[in-house]
């Protein structure tokens, strides 16, 4: 009897790790990326990162087919002028989000395989505390000038 008693504690030890480890830590927002502009070798992507965890969640970027390299940045003034500097990894705070937007934090991709259209699903793949995790990031164009500003400069 206490056998058995052991066993299925176990057991239902087992599954609850299993269940913690597929949910995942971080939800995306709004994820998107600029199609590359012709000749260009590298694009940068933008979403909002949600944290609905009690605790720090690490952000490292690994790939995204059919890109060949992919870097994520941060923007800095330096000497009063914007750079981008490329960092390991972002945080993302406990109960909180980060989000990347163009002139900040943003994931940047380098020399497509091929041509990249408007309107396609792009799956980057990142290591969220260390745990693989595919993130759909939909393709839109480099210049999406909304139409109330557009008609206001004509
Ligand atoms: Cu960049």
């Amino acid at each position: 009897m206490k056998n058995i008693m052991f066993i299925g504690l176990t057991l239902a030890t087992f599954s609850y790790a299993k269940d913690k480890k597929l949910a995942e830590l971080l939800s995306f927002q709004d994820a998107r990326i600029f199609v590359p502009s012709k000749g260009s070798v590298a694009t940068a992507g933008y979403a909002v990162v949600n944290n609905k965890s009690e605790k720090e969640v690490s952000l490292v970027i690994s790939k995204a087919e059919p890109f060949k390299a992919v870097e994520t940045h941060m923007t800095v003034e330096k000497e009063g002028r914007m750079a981008m500097e490329k960092v390991d990894k972002f945080l993302i705070p406990a109960n909180g989000s980060l989000e990347l937007k163009p002139g900040g934090n943003h994931i940047m991709l380098f020399e497509p395989s091929r041509e990249i259209k408007v309107n396609e699903e792009i799956k980057v793949e990142f290591l969220v505390d260390g745990q693989n995790q595919e993130v759909p990031f939909k393709t839109i164009p480099r210049v999406s000038t909304p139409k109330k500003e557009e008609t206001h400069h004509h």
